[in-house]
């Protein structure tokens, strides 16, 4: 049994650089080669592998360290009989590999990249730069499309070793006119990867292959810190699997992540869209056990039956259409509102089961009531419209009903039971749909939940909600009734599990037993999700609410 220091390697002349991640624990076991350690420069992260197995005792760095050759990682107790004793006498058997970095777009072949700032606009071929020694680096990433503007440095490849991501930078502006490599290629210094129309701007090249910076091979400028000294290990390749296609889609698909290499290696095995994870890591990275909890929570939900795996269920893409070939278009930008609407409504549309109920509410009390208030509702300076009755009534159905005072809790195994009772309204504002809520409905009078929602609406109007007033409802009321219309089926605003639509009442024959009586009728439609709610549920509620609107005595028991 003996005590090793693991130390950082030869990083290949780069110093201070940052760790990023930290991958095993005290107590973990750890083997030979086992990545202990992520760190990264600004264009390449690496994973330091540990010189020796055994049990990790103390770790002697954290996250947002920076390292050199030789630091301290971190202490293991190890039982092999060959493990060196002494601090001394630890050597990495690993160097990372990692330590090339894509050079600022010195080109190795300098016959291919313009020399001089261009005064003119060009085609040029660009050549994969100097690689540090490493060869047949596999493409993971075009990260641009052919046809894209371009600036100087910006990356148009990401290529990788077993243990560095790289970006491959634009040497200038332009146009990128085609790639001439695809996702999964392997590629050598000098190789032609993509053409270009430079800019006809005086942009120069990032790195112009003049006596400063003469495109050099990384080993031989050991000075740089983001030119490593050392030459990288060779790559190993990768053999091409028959799931080549599948993985290069998920990379593909993972364009713009910030994971590094073994994340991106397993995201790739898995068939994981890199995009959908979630980073937890330093600055959103996506670490191996990202990807691990995300594969895991899918199978979760795939055997709890909240995903279905199955074919048959999937939901056909919206074809692309071309409307100017039917007439004269115009495309108009849809506001921020409209756009979180759309993902809204698509998200209820699609998670929710809905139903509709419908039914009438006699409001001639309620409206001859109201028309008897006129002259009070001048004097406070408040609109008296059916709203506040309608907010109070369903407010009051929902403490008598409190099956619809509830969320269904995201584990799959819950309701949440609210024990508060906030009503929102939607309303119709130049910019779109906003649904600010009013708290502790059940609470309030009529003159306040009239002054309120007066108040709400105009401030919805004015595009002056604060967030913090559009969140926490329990059940929303959509009124259409000062447009028209005799019906509608509203979309339940989830995570709440019931909305109710007004539509415009009208004076209707009702029979009262002997005759038919002239009434003013009031259309409402309650829609729910039916995994909270059953219809019997419903038919209570309903009952309730309509009862109280129809005789608003009722509203004040
Ligand atoms: N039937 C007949 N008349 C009605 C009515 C109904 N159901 N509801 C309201 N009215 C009357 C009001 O009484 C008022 O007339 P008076 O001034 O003579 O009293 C007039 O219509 C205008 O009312 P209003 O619209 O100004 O006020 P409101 O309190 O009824 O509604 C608000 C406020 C914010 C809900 C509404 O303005 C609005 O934006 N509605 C649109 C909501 C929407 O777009 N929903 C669809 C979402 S998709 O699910």
């Amino acid at each position: 049994m003996s005590n090793i220091i693991v130390k950082v390697p030869d990083l290949g002349g780069s110093e201070n650089v940052e760790i990023i991640e930290i991958s095993v624990a005290v107590g973990d076991s750890v083997d030979v080669e086992q990545d202990l350690i992520v760190l990264e420069t600004d264009k390449a992260t690496m994973e330091v592998p540990s010189s020796h197995a055994g049990v990790v005792t103390e770790l002697l760095v954290k996250v947002g360290d920076t390292v050199s050759e030789g630091s301290d990682i971190l202490a293991l107790t190890s039982e092999a009989s060959d493990a060196p004793v002494s601090e001394a006498a630890v050597e990495p058997v690993a160097e990372p590999e990692a330590v090339v970095e894509a050079p600022a777009a010195a080109p190795a072949t300098p016959t291919t990249t313009p020399a001089a700032a261009p005064t003119a606009s060009e085609t040029i071929e660009l050549t994969v730069p100097d690689l540090g020694g490493a060869t047949d680096v596999d493409i993971i990433e075009l990260s641009v499309e052919p046809g894209a503007s371009v600036e100087a440095e910006d990356s148009l490849l990401v290529l990788e070793t077993d243990k560095a991501s790289m970006d491959v930078p634009a040497p200038q502006a332009g146009t990128l006119v085609e790639f001439k490599v695809a996702v999964g290629d392997k590629v050598n210094e000098g190789d032609v990867y993509a053409v270009l129309t430079t800019s006809n701007s005086e942009t120069t090249p990032v790195a112009a292959p003049a006596s400063e910076s003469a495109p050099e091979p990384v080993a031989e400028k050991p000075a740089s810190a983001s030119q490593p000294a050392s030459a990288p290990a060779p790559v190993k390749a990768e053999p091409v699997a028959a799931a080549q296609d599948a993985e290069s889609k998920a990379v593909v698909e993972g364009k713009g992540v910030y994971a590094g290499p073994s994340s991106r290696r397993l995201a790739r095995q898995l068939g994981v869209d890199l995009t959908k994870v979630k980073g937890s890591g330093a600055r959103n990275r996506i670490t191996k056990d990202d990807i691990r909890a995300y594969v895991k929570d899918l199978i979760q939900k795939a055997e709890s039956g909240q995903v279905a795996v199955t074919s048959g269920s999937g939901i056909p893409a919206v074809p692309e259409i071309d409307f100017s070939q039917f007439g004269e278009i115009d495309m108009q930008p849809m506001s921020k509102i409209k756009k979180l609407t759309a993902a809204n409504m698509s998200r209820a549309w699609l998670n929710v089961p809905h139903v509709t109920q419908f039914d009438e509410a006699d409001i001639s009390d309620l409206d001859a009531f109201r028309k008897d208030m006129k002259a009070e509702a001048e004097r406070r300076g408040v609109k008296l419209t059916p709203m506040p009755f309608l907010i109070k009534a369903a407010a009051m159905a929902l403490r008598a009903e409190p099956s619809f005072n509830v969320s269904l809790h995201a584990d799959g195994e819950h309701m949440v039971q609210k024990h508060y009772v906030h009503i929102g309204m939607a309303v119709d504002t130049p910019n779109g749909l906003v649904v600010p809520v009013i708290r502790d409905a059940d609470k309030k009078g009529i003159w306040e939940l009239a002054e309120e929602s007066n108040e709400l609406a105009a401030k919805a109007r004015a595009g002056k909600l604060k967030p913090v007033e559009m969140q926490g409802g329990c059940f929303t009321i959509s009124s259409l009734g000062a447009i028209g219309g005799t019906g509608f089926t509203p979309i339940v605003n989830t995570p709440e599990v019931a909305i109710m639509g007004v539509s415009k009442a009208q004076i209707k024959p009702i029979w009262n037993g002997k005759e038919f009586e002239p009434r003013n009728m009031l259309p409402l439609a309650v829609s729910y999700d039916h995994r909270a709610i059953n219809g019997a549920d419903c038919g209570r509620f309903f009952t309730t609410l309509v009862a109280m609107i129809s005789d608003i005595r009722r509203l004040v028991l």
